[in-house]
Order: structure tokens, then sequence, then C-alpha cells
């Protein structure tokens, strides 16, 4: 059981408060100021891991290391970036560290339209998504949008120093298919997983949040039959995934059990992120609590998936909603991640014990 820290500058839960959750043995680790491309040089990883370490945490997962645009676009210095990101795998690999979490989207790491909707029924507040909002709206809109609301914290994939190209590189993609965007993907695979296999490393690939193409641009990690294909790409169980239960639940068509199950028996989980999603319309949505009866997903089903197919992999309980008066960073305060993380563990018990 893990859970997200973005690091003491930049998170407003303490690893004190985390290391006092129950059941909770190590995080989920981000080194919030790197750029995409970048390398993860060994004196940063070595204090953020050693800071964990302190606290009585283990560190042996990082989310994520970002992936330059330019390898998505199979354009510009991608061999440079992918020869940067090889360094980075070996280092983090030196301390400790055995899956590393990123996705292959387009620009978009995940989107919502509201970053904090007071949910009526009891006064809480969680992120929020209502395809009618994006109506008359572009990318540029919604950007500005979500780093109005995001409180002055930098969100992950919205860091400012990315914003400012973005409209170019939105311009760029208008000639890539998904089709394209797979080719440049199995190059990367190529390229990097050679070296996950010889460092003990485990790639994990998150899925589009939400779980459909947006804005036209092509994204190709949204169902089963996209990771089917994604997975074909490299044949490695370094080359795994990271099921993100509340980004699939996010459609309707996609039976996130059955998803965990396919992939769990394969071999190719590497992660999960384990949260619910109640859905109030068509393409509209809201996170929930944890809880099955507060959200649309069988949690109860999804840890049993987990227990019978893949029952090593390393778990998070993923974004909460702000209750009890908290602020901090949207969907990333500590107070219902972590009854979300007793309440996964209450299943995890329940299930070993049957
Ligand atoms: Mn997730």
């Amino acid at each position: 059981m893990t859970f997200r820290w973005f690091g003491e500058k930049s998170d407003t839960v303490s690893l004190k408060n985390i290391k006092q959750i129950p059941a909770m043995t190590g995080l989920m680790g981000f080194l919030d100021y790197k750029a995409a491309g970048e390398v993860w040089e060994k004196s940063e990883i070595a204090e953020y891991i050693g800071k964990v370490h302190e606290a009585g945490l283990e560190c042996e997962v990082i989310e994520s290391v970002n992936i330059h645009e330019d390898i998505k676009m199979g354009s510009g210095n991608r061999d440079e970036y992918i020869e940067n990101y090889k360094t980075t795998i070996r280092n983090l690999a030196e301390y400790g560290v055995k899956v590393i979490v990123y996705n292959f989207m387009p620009v978009f790491d995940w989107l919502r339209t509201d970053l904090a909707r007071e949910i009526p029924e009891d006064g809480s507040n969680s992120l929020y998504f209502d395809e009618a909002e994006l109506e008359g709206m572009g990318p540029l809109d919604i950007v500005k949008r979500t780093a109005t609301q995001s409180g002055g914290f930098s969100l992950p994939g919205w860091e400012p120093e990315r914003m400012a190209e973005l409209e170019t590189t939105l311009k760029k993609y208008e000639s890539i298919t998904a089709d394209d965007l797979r080719v440049n993907y199995k190059y990367f695979l190529d390229a990097i997983i050679p070296v996950c296999e010889e460092a003990g490393i485990k790639m994990a690939c998150h899925p589009d949040d939400p779980a459909w193409p947006i804005f036209g641009l092509p994204r190709i990690a949204h169902s089963l039959k996209c990771f089917e294909k994604i997975i074909s790409l490299h044949n490695s169980p370094s080359h795994a995934l990271c099921l993100c239960t509340g980004s699939l639940a996010s459609s309707i068509d996609n039976d996130v059990v059955a998803i965990i199950r396919h992939f769990g028996k394969i071999n190719r989980v590497a992660c999960m992120h384990i949260r619910n999603v109640k859905h109030l319309g068509h393409r509209k949505f809201r996170e929930s609590s944890h809880l099955s009866t507060d959200g649309d997903l069988d949690m109860y089903e999804v840890v049993k998936a987990v227990y019978e197919t893949c029952p090593l992999v390393y778990v998070r309980p993923d974004h909460g909603r702000m209750i009890w008066g908290e602020t901090g960073r949207p969907g990333y305060g500590l107070y219902d991640r972590a009854l979300g993380a007793a309440y996964l563990n209450g299943l995890w018990e329940a299930i070993c014990k049957e």
C-alpha cells in the first residue's frame, strides 16, 4: 500500500502523516521540478529517497517520469531525450526503484472541467468532468481555467513550462494519427525496455483520463483493446501497465474488473491506482469517495481481481475528495485518501481471510 507524494516543497501532506496511515509502507514518489526530457540526477534521487527512508517509508515506485513530446511525436530531439530517459531509469534503479509510472498521452495528462465541484449531499468537493462544458472551448481555454482553479499548485501534467509551448505542440499533433503515435511508442519501448530488463525496472503505462479522445488529439490508452495493442508493441514483463480504476471507469464502456483480470493473468500489471467514480450523465462524472456505494465501481470486485490475478502489485488509493475543511492540491488531500487506504486494507484483509 503506497501513497502519492510530491515532495516537501510542493505537498501539503507530510511524510509523518503518511507514515501514520495504517498499513502504509511506501510512496509513489515524484520530483515535481523535473521537466520532461531531463535526466534525474543521482544526487536528486538520493536526497528525495533519503528523506522517505528517514520517515520509515519505501520508495519503490516513481510516478511519473514524464515523456517529452518529441518522443511522442517522433520528431526533433527524440533520440537525445530517449538517452536521457535511459540514464534516469538506471539512476532510479540504483536507489531501489522497481516501477516507473508514465503515460503516452499527447499534451494532456488528464482533464477535468472543475477541480472542486461541491457534492451537494455532504458539502465536500471533488474533481468533476462534464464534456458538455467543453463545447465552444479550445484546449488553451481549458488549460487557463485549470491553472486558475489549481490554487497555486502546479498540477501534474500541467506544469507552467509546458504551457508556453502548448499552441505549437497542438498544431504539430494535427498530422499525427493514433497509428503514428503507436509507431513512435514502439520506437521508445524498443530503446528503453532492454535497459529496464537489465536494471530490474517495470514501466507502467497509465490510462487516458477521461478514457476517450479529446480535442481531436490521438489517444491510445483507454480500453482493453487499446492496452492489448500497447502490450503487443514490445514483449517483456518490463513493459507493463498502471491500471487506474478511476480513469478507466470514466467510460461506461470499460469493464474495469475484466481489464484487471485480463492483464493481471498475463503478468502485465505493475501497479494500481484504486478509486471510484460516480456517473451523473453522458460523459459527466465526479470523483467519489472510494466506497462502492458512493460510486459506480464495485470495489470489492476490483480488490478481489487484484488478489486473484496480480496480488504482488503496488497499490495506492487515488484522488480523494476534499473533506473536513482541508485545502490543498486538488485530488491529493490527506483525509479522504487515508480513508480510501483504510477501506482498501479492510477489503484486502477480508478477501485474504475468506
Ligand atoms: Mn491514476
